[in-house]
């Protein structure tokens, strides 16, 4: 495989094609002819999803100049590009964001119509890209659109799964996974590049060797490779004809691998070594944030890593570069531990291939890396066992355990021979067994470590890796979270966002601080009027669309209180599940007249991972209670529970600007940001939420009146755990609490039957581990003051409007403006 193979000089080598004209007679005309030679069908004889594709491929044509200008002009210039490291990409869907970008919805439009067609409908069509599992893969999604939009160089390398998070269907209430296949139906989105395919080793073993010049050496001798297929994707900036690049990469079976066993006459063998090498960009690992250490989630990582690095220097780079200054124009940053193996592979690289020494070479290397941290779960820190890491990358074993050993040197020597910090603080763990502890590998190298909230880079600082921030104060510190306003607010808010812009003007969109301009308005009974007015249009949205997509059925005029987010016992869906039932006790006692309460839609979504016993346990336990309500009349009309399947981010973006309320309660200390909990804030949502995570800034910023804050904060949670938390001590001291889980238990939620609620009751009450119990009562407090709020109309609106004003701070252009002036060191050009 090579590279280009001469410099191309004519004038129409260097000038890009004219795309087609920007109206809607251009816009026709090239739909047509994809329709027609792409994809091979005449209009009257097309499906819906020839038109989609069609439709998709169209847009993309007005985008490729922008691509091929924006990468030339990089190119020119020799900009340091950001390589954003990260194995997942929550992308959403592309077609949506496409038009918005180039600014053809309009002419989209009345192109389709002119052919007979609906783009909406064809819209809808769009199976979205779900090349990851929750907040950390939409980060990636929404941090490249960013810095698209702010014009800044970056590659976003990933991985291509064939299957992305899985499709969550519902059979008897319980979670059942289906294969995603996106693919399935044409990917009119992506490029793929098989003559840009790199070659990548595992495997084998090591050893040393004299070289010419009488030096000592090692190589690594693979005992198997794969192909990277790079496919790239375009992202395009809001507008300002930019389009930057997403390299996904994809594993394809080396032929001489194949040859090999075929000549020997063993042809179902190479049949079979074909799928094992093609298995690593099968399927995306389900599991958000405890990863199980699998072999092939390890050869995903090196391979997506070693795929990206080596093809920067072969085909981003000039030819002849001089490696000691790659910093200049290369910054890594790695997305968690998922990507931390590039740091060794870097390493082999300068001093195996490229004759570095080992200390120039780890100057360099340091200063290519940086390392975002995303939790605070002990047992979300990835760990590799060292005998699978030596099995499959011998090499970068032996470099780990050189760059440990030369790390625990300086411990000793600046800590004056402590050997318990040493043990602490080691890449290598001895218990339970001999692994490889990336996060600390991450933090050594890594010039800046960043947590992505005020509490929880601290908590980082403070009990993550205390040591290493002793060791090094100036290498941590803060980057809150953001997101796109463009995709959760522009696309997912065409409502809001016109009354926005009628208000304030345009401009908000790429400097969301400028919402502040919206808090006057707060105080404008016309404007709130119309503010209900949006909001009521964007719950009439959610009702159709739930109707036809899930045959849930929407009550009108309710609060519409959400939870959305992963299923995980520290997010506490259970704590909202107990509210549900202790409402529902309410109105079947006759302590209130149901007619003085507020009637109230509870939303939840999440998927749980597939191996997760309790997360799915819960998901049954929802649904039996959802249903249990929905079948009794006697509250109908004043509580329901919907569980739409597979939330998803096509489902957030109906159902997030259609809520009132925002579910945010986690226990304080465990949720790292949270950005779904931006988005709600940025719709017009209030909070209802614990002092943990981005809630602490949201709250701050929307202030104490505009926020439903309760439960314990953080330093007494540890407090607690220390004392020693006894959940059945909390259930007998609540008479709120308890009459709740007996409800529960006695199966009176769950149409009868208690066992469908045993096994999460019975966790409750023995262990609790994330004291959902200790927070409960303080937690019914604050909904009976969200009750009381909302009942006051014009009050809630006010708070509502409060919230979109004073949370521009989270728009993910202030995130990439964070990196670039604190740990990139690289200036926007807008
Ligand atoms: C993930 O989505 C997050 C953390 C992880 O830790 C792994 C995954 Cl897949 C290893 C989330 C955090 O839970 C959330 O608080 C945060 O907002 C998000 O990453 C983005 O930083």
């Amino acid at each position: 495989v090579t590279g280009p193979q001469f410099e191309p000089t004519h004038e129409r080598a260097l000038t890009p094609a004219v795309g087609p004209a920007r109206d809607v007679d251009g816009f026709v005309r090239q739909f047509l002819r994809e329709l027609n030679y792409t994809q091979g069908v005449p209009l009257s004889r097309s499906t819906l999803n020839d038109q989609y594709l069609a439709l998709a491929r169209t847009v993309r044509h007005y985008l490729m100049q922008g691509w091929i200008r924006t990468g030339k002009r990089r190119r020119d210039a020799g900009d340091k590009v950001i390589g954003y490291l990260s194995a997942e990409y929550l992308l959403g869907r592309q077609l949506d964001n496409a038009l918005l970008a180039a600014g053809l919805e309009d002419i989209a439009r009345e192109a389709m119509k002119e052919c007979g067609l609906d783009v909406d409908l064809l819209r809808s069509q769009e199976i979205e890209p779900g090349l990851g599992n929750g907040g950390l893969g939409r980060l990636a999604a929404c941090f490249v659109d960013s810095l698209a939009t702010m014009d800044v160089s970056c590659i976003g390398y990933g991985i291509r799964y064939e299957y992305g998070i899985f499709k969550q269907t519902f059979e008897d209430g319980r979670q059942v996974e289906v294969p995603d296949s996106w693919l399935a139906l044409g990917s009119p989105w992506e490029f793929p590049q098989p003559d840009r395919a790199v070659q990548i080793d595992f495997g084998g073993h090591t050893e040393r060797y004299t070289g010419d010049d009488g030096r000592e050496r090692t190589r690594w001798v693979p005992a198997w490779d794969v192909q990277a297929v790079p496919y790239h994707l375009l992202v395009p900036g809001y507008r300002n004809g930019v389009v930057n690049t997403l390299r996904l990469w994809s594993a394809k079976a080396t032929n001489a691998f194949d040859l090999q066993l075929f000549n020997q006459g063993d042809y179902a063998e190479a049949v079979r070594a074909q799928t094992f090498a093609e298995n690593i960009t099968k399927v995306l690992y389900p599991e958000d944030s405890t990863p199980q250490g699998r072999e092939l989630r390890l050869q995903q990582q090196y391979f997506f890593v070693a795929a990206s690095i080596k093809d920067f220097i072969r085909h981003t780079l000039p030819a002849d570069f001089d490696l000691h200054r790659l910093p200049e124009r290369i910054a890594f940053q790695l997305n968690d531990t998922h990507p931390v193996i590039a740091i060794p592979e870097l390493m082999r690289i300068l001093v195996d291939e490229h004759d570095f020494e080992w200390d120039e070479a780890w100057d360099v290397t340091k200063q290519c890396f940086d390392y975002t941290c995303h939790t605070l779960l002990p047992e979300a820190l990835e760990v590799w066992p060292v005998d699978l890491l030596g099995r499959l990358l011998p090499r970068h074993l032996e470099i780990v355990y050189r760059l440990n050993e030369d790390f625990l040197a300086r411990v000793r020597e600046q800590f004056d021979g402590d050997e318990v910090r040493a043990r602490r603080m080691s890449m290598v763990q001895e218990n339970p067994v001999r692994a490889i502890r990336m996060a600390h590998l991450a933090t050594v190298a890594a010039t800046k470590v960043n947590g992505v909230a005020e509490l929880h880079s601290q908590l980082l600082r403070d009990k993550v890796l205390p040591d290493f921030s002793e060791m090094w104060p100036d290498k941590f510190t803060n980057v809150t979270n953001g997101v796109t306003p463009r995709r959760f607010v522009r696309i997912a808010n065409p409502g809001m966002s016109e009354l926005v812009t009628e208000a304030i003007g345009e401009g908000w969109l790429t400097d969301l601080e400028r919402l502040r301009e919206l808090e006057p308005f707060a105080d404008d009974a016309a404007f709130r009027e119309r503010f209900r007015a949006v909001k009521a249009g964007n719950k009439e949205r959610l009702r159709q669309l739930l109707h036809h997509r899930d045959g849930i059925d929407l009550p009108e005029g309710h609060l519409l209180d959400v939870m959305v987010k992963r299923l995980h016992e520290y997010k506490r869906q259970s704590l909202k599940l107990l509210h549900v039932v202790s409402l529902y006790q309410r109105l079947l006692s006759d302590e209130v007249d149901p007619e003085s309460t507020t009637p109230r839609t509870v939303v939840f979504g999440a998927k749980a991972a597939p191996g997760y016993f309790m997360a799915k346990e819960t998901i049954a336990l929802i649904n039996a209670v959802a249903a249990t309500i929905d079948a009794d009349e006697r509250v109908a009309g004043r509580l329901a529970i919907a569980f739409p399947a597979n939330y998803n981010v096509t489902l957030a973006e109906t159902l997030i600007p259609a809520a009132d309320l925002s579910e945010q309660i986690s226990l304080a200390g465990k949720e790292a940001s949270g950005t779904g909990n931006m988005k709600f804030a940025l719709n017009g949502a209030l909070t209802i939420g614990t002092d943990d995570g981005a809630n602490v800034e949201i709250r701050q910023l929307v202030g104490d009146d505009n926020f439903f804050l309760f439960g314990m904060t953080e330093p007494r949670v540890a407090e607690l755990q220390a004392k020693g938390y006894v959940p059945g001590d909390v259930y007998a001291s609540s008479p709120r609490l308890k009459s709740a889980i007996d409800f529960l238990a006695s199966g009176e939620a769950t149409g009868g039957d208690p066992s469908r609620a045993a096994a999460v009751v019975d966790d409750l009450l023995s262990s609790d581990r994330f004291m959902a119990l200790a927070d409960f009562d303080a937690y019914v407090e604050a909904q009976e003051k969200v009750e009381a709020t909302y009942a006051d109309t014009e009050a809630w609106t006010r708070s509502a409007i409060l919230n979109v004003a004073r949370s521009g701070f989270f728009s993910s252009d202030r995130s990439m403006r964070d990196y670039l002036d604190r740990i990139w060191n690289v200036s926007a050009r807008s």
